[in-house]
């Protein structure tokens, strides 16, 4: 398993952003594991993440009073340096109230100007009532002290719930904490301390919950980028045969269904194109036939909500046989219908059934991975043949990715343990050697491990593909973005010219 026991020492090209993801999910996975769930409703967490902002998260109980008792260094123990937390206080009149702080705690004498920190209540006397207190400008807000809990505003304290042990006494805590300077630091409309404690510290519970980015419900309920046309963004794998890329659209469904999923055909091997005696008797469309077939998945949650990425499958590529450079070309701009079933000697062309001559926006494809195989090195021949590919992709400024597979075959200590990915000398090499020879950024080389023998689904398997998955929808966001920008400032000069894909004639519907 991946654990945050995982070397600091990792390759550059690695975004820290996205390692403190993969952190926190395998922090959370263990929590999760070991801890029981805590008391928070979903709907309780929903509005936090709502007053949060961001992309959903994930809760993961650190420390609770009926877990692991009202004692200050049991709650450093537990709390110091896990980032963003929410404290929740629960009383026994039914009031349901606490923090928020986006630092994490510590024990050293530490006052921070959280400006995202805030406190809250859920509930008032058993009835709910949902009200942020957003954190003053330039205040203290989050106090860390070995002496104190969770403690929030200085001096008296806007909410500081204790700073010894208390005993438990008939499901009760005598904290003795409070809430004197209540409003000081947080902004709390007038409400006064008793409106959110009934004018108690005594509590039933107080937990600590860690708040943890969730990649995998960030993606599954990807709406598309904001503000330009709605629609999925897709994203095109493209590689030799054989290096992966059916296996990546698997692995990639699987993560998001939480079970081995099998939605793209793999293993064809050496004939992702059938044989030309098969193909005999047929000119465009071979029923049967699906791995030839132009497919782009869309993607499903275990809840059966459609993220809007489209994962565009098509055949491998392969010297002197199978899609060329053309083909290529209609497929990026759109011109060639879903499901079509490529020929490996008759190419398409304007002329072929369905073919798309003015492809509706949103029908071109964003983004561009260049599948490849990690475990052989790839020879020169190869390369200069791949590159002629990727020229096409970079002559429409297309953003390209490299994802390479099969990273258990190329470092078989991976094999055994994936947690050793971002610090693999080998894999650091071959993303290197990847990234010079189609100068691809590092950060744009992604290792991954499609699933091959595996009889469930693994958690590293899914953060690696998840994590690559992350990176081709932004950069697709961010080419969308870019076309939005350049077609708005046209349409400003009034010169109305119309996108890529609409330039291409054709004389057959
Ligand atoms: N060990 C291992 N095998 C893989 C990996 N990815 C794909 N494969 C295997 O490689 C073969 C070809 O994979 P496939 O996804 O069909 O390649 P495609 O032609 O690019 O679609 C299949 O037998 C897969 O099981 C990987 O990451 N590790
Ligand atoms: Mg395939």
């Amino acid at each position: 398993m991946l654990t945050n026991t995982i070397s600091i020492r990792i390759y550059k090209c690695v975004p820290q952003k996205l390692l403190t993801w993969y952190f926190l999910l395998s922090n959370h996975r263990q929590a999760k594991s070991a801890m029981s769930c805590g008391r928070l409703t979903e709907t309780d967490k929903e509005q936090l993440e709502t007053w949060i902002g961001g992309s959903p998260k994930k809760f993961t109980l650190l420390y609770s009073f009926t877990n692991d008792g009202c004692d200050v260094a049991t709650f450093h123990q537990k709390c110091n340096n896990q980032g963003p937390t929410v404290t929740v206080l629960y009383n026994p009149k039914g009031s349901v109230y606490g923090g928020f702080a986006s630092v994490g705690w510590e024990s050293s004498y530490t006052w921070s100007v959280d400006n995202a920190a805030y406190l809250f209540q859920l509930k008032f006397s058993g009835l709910r009532k949902c009200n942020r207190f957003p954190a003053k400008p330039g205040c203290n807000t989050v106090i860390s002290s070995p002496d104190h809990g969770p403690a929030f505003g200085p001096g008296g304290c806007d909410l500081n719930p204790f700073c010894s042990k208390a005993p438990c006494l008939n499901g009760i805590f005598k904290l003795n904490g409070n809430m004197n300077t209540f409003g000081t630091n947080f902004d709390t409309a007038g409400l006064q301390s008793a409106d959110i404690n009934n004018g108690t510290m005594d509590v039933t519970e107080l937990e600590v919950y860690k708040l943890a980015e969730l990649l995998c419900k960030e993606l599954g309920c990807y709406q598309g980028p904001v503000e330009s046309a709605p629609g999925d963004v897709r994203i095109l794998l493209l590689g030799p045969v054989g290096s992966g890329k059916s296996g990546f659209v698997n692995t990639v469904q699987s993560a998001f269904s939480e079970r081995l999923r099998q939605i793209a055909q793999v293993g064809i091997g050496e004939n992702s194109f059938t044989t030309q005696r098969s193909l005999r008797n047929h000119k465009f469309c071979i029923r049967g036939l699906t791995n030839n077939t132009y497919k782009p998945y869309r993607l499903r949650t275990r809840s059966g909500a459609n993220p809007n990425i489209r994962l565009c499958d098509i055949p491998g590529v392969r010297r002197g046989w199978g899609l060329d450079a053309t083909e290529l070309g209609f497929l990026l701009d759109g011109n060639i219908p879903e499901h079509y079933t490529f020929h490996p000697s008759v190419h398409c062309s304007t002329r072929s059934p369905g073919f798309v001559c003015k492809p509706p926006r949103g029908r071109e494809v964003h983004c561009v991975a260049l599948v490849v195989d990690s475990a052989p090195d790839m020879d020169a021949e190869t390369a200069d043949w791949l590159k002629t590919f990727t020229r096409i992709v970079n002559e429409r400024s297309i953003p390209l990715a490299i994802l390479l597979t099969k990273i258990d075959l190329a470092c078989p200590t991976l094999a055994e343990d994936l947690s050793g990915v971002f610090k693999s000398q080998v894999i650091e090499t071959k993303v290197n050697k990847a990234s010079s020879i189609f100068g691809v950024p590092r950060n744009n080389v992604w290792p991954v491990k499609n699933y091959e023998n595996e009889a469930c689904v693994d958690d590293d398997v899914t953060i690696l593909s998840l994590l690559a998955l992350q990176r081709l929808v932004h950069l697709a966001e961010d080419y969308i973005e870019g076309q939005e920008i350049g077609i708005t400032e046209r349409d400003e000069e009034g010169n109305g010219r119309d996108h890529a894909g609409e330039i291409v004639e054709s004389d057959t519907a």
